[in-house]
């Protein structure tokens, strides 16, 4: 049976096993040729000294080109020098896919390429252990997720991707041609998550897909965005919200610290413990510690990400690294947010900060038919365009709240990735539709 290079050890000196791989490396050394095999848990050295090899199978490793995939049957030999401290004496090798020449990007990592490069070649580029190290801890921290989530009694459900009304605001829209009609690709699932309230169903997520069609092309934003969204119903105010936010972020953080020590040693990268319970920051004392360190922001304006990522020192000078800021004017959030029931031009919404900046942004909700369509002609949109929406508010419909956390934002500051697109397969951004 096939094995993984990890599956065998020196111990399993003498033993016939199977491998399979790209040929990583070839050397030849006088009568001694070399292929460095690698697959997905590592590599494995392919030995063939061509006095003890059959002729045949020696003659096929003469036009085998680099990245090529190969079977091979042989006897495992302890050796201190190979990877893993054995190597492979081969019986057979068998090309199961030979790989053209030159190559695009040299999956090895020796030859530099730029992000450009390397994500027009993502397949190759996917070949090297640090960034599918990337991938295994972002699944590691998603799976996490649906099981901190489940446990904690919320559904998973899956709501459209097409609609007909823009969920955040009225301009960020990428239009889809749906047979007679216009439509749009969803910003979130904003608008169902909340219909969901007024289900029953009380608690549920979904790991959803965010378009946007913004035209900032930084190193920050995507124009499709993978979120974990939640929503839950019966709630007192926004701080219960948060309670599932701070348990959802720490058990994603602990299972990768726990479970994916490999990875993070192929990033070179450690994750401290997270602190909790994490500190609430009102938005009028956000703005009060960046005026002590000389830098005014208008009451009324969100924070830029310069200033964001001063508060983001600030508050590592006092030891936290992850932290809300909470109390928002009500004028810079979405038409569904709830007023603060003290002083309505607050509102019970919430983002949530690591490192200086945002990877979740959540309220409670205006849960109450009339005063919703009162918000939502108060942002300039027509009720007539949410009837279903609202329908949904008009028999029954509990206070709730709930939040999305950007995946890849939620990655590049755990990982500390230079660049949002690190952390996507095969990132859409402003300039890129391919591969
Ligand atoms: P918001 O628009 O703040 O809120 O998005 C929530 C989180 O999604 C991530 N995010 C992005 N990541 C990369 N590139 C982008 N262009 C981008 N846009 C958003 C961020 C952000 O914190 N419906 C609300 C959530 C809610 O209240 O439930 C919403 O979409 O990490």
């Amino acid at each position: 049976m096939r094995k993984y290079s990890n599956e065998i050890t020196p111990s399993s000196d003498g033993e016939r096993v199977e491998v399979a791989g790209w040929v990583h490396d070839k050397r030849k050394l006088g009568g001694l040729v070399f292929l460095i095999i690698r697959d997905r848990t590592g590599l494995i050295q392919i030995t063939l000294p061509k006095k003890f090899i059959p002729p045949k199978v020696f003659e096929l490793t003469r036009n085998l080109s680099k990245e090529s995939v190969i079977s091979v049957v042989g006897k495992v030999q302890k050796e201190d020098k190979a990877p893993n401290g054995y190597e492979i004496i081969p019986d057979s090798i068998e090309i199961l896919s030979r790989s053209a020449t030159p190559l695009l990007l040299d999956p090895t990592g020796k030859v530099d390429a730029n992000l450009d490069t390397r994500l027009d070649n993502r397949v190759m580029d996917l070949r090297r252990s640090e960034i599918t190290a990337i991938f295994k801890i972002r699944a590691a921290a998603l799976s996490q997720a649906r099981e901190f989530l489940g446990n904690s009694g919320f559904i998973e459900v899956t709501t459209p991707s097409i609609i007909s009304t823009s969920s955040e605001g009225g301009t960020e829209l990428f239009p889809v041609s749906y047979f007679e009609e216009e439509a749009f690709l969803a910003q979130s699932p904003q608008l169902y998550k909340q219909m969901m309230m007024g289900t029953g169903l009380d608690r549920v997520f979904e790991t959803a897909k965010y378009f946007r069609a913004e035209e900032h092309d930084t190193i920050w934003h995507l124009n499709e965005v993978s979120a974990i969204d939640c929503e839950l119903a019966f709630i007192k105010d926004e701080r219960d919200v948060m309670k599932i936010i701070e348990g959802l972020v720490v058990a994603m953080i602990n299972v990768v610290r726990e479970k994916c020590k490999r990875e993070l040693e192929i990033l070179n990268c450690e994750i401290p413990e997270p602190k909790t319970p994490f500190p609430m920051l009102k938005y009028d004392d956000a703005l009060a510690k960046l005026e002590d360190c000389g830098m005014k922001v208008p009451f009324g304006e969100d924070l830029s990400s310069e200033a964001e990522k001063r508060l983001g020192e600030v508050m590592r000078e006092e030891g936290h690294d992850l932290y809300f800021i909470t109390k928002y004017p009500l004028e810079i959030k979405p038409f569904y947010t709830m007023p603060d029931a003290e002083e309505g031009i607050y509102s019970n919404a919430f983002d949530m900060e690591y490192k200086g900046r945002e990877i979740v942004s959540g309220s409670q909700r205006v849960h109450e038919h009339d005063l919703l369509v009162e918000r939502i002609k108060e942002k300039g949109l027509v009720p007539e365009n949410f009837k279903s929406y609202l329908s949904g508010f008009k028999f029954g419909m509990p206070p709730h709240g709930g939040f999305g956390l950007g995946i890849e934002r939620f990655l590049v500051l755990l990982l500390g990735l230079p660049n949002i697109r690190e952390a996507v397969l095969f990132p859409r951004d402003r300039k890129r539709l391919e591969p």
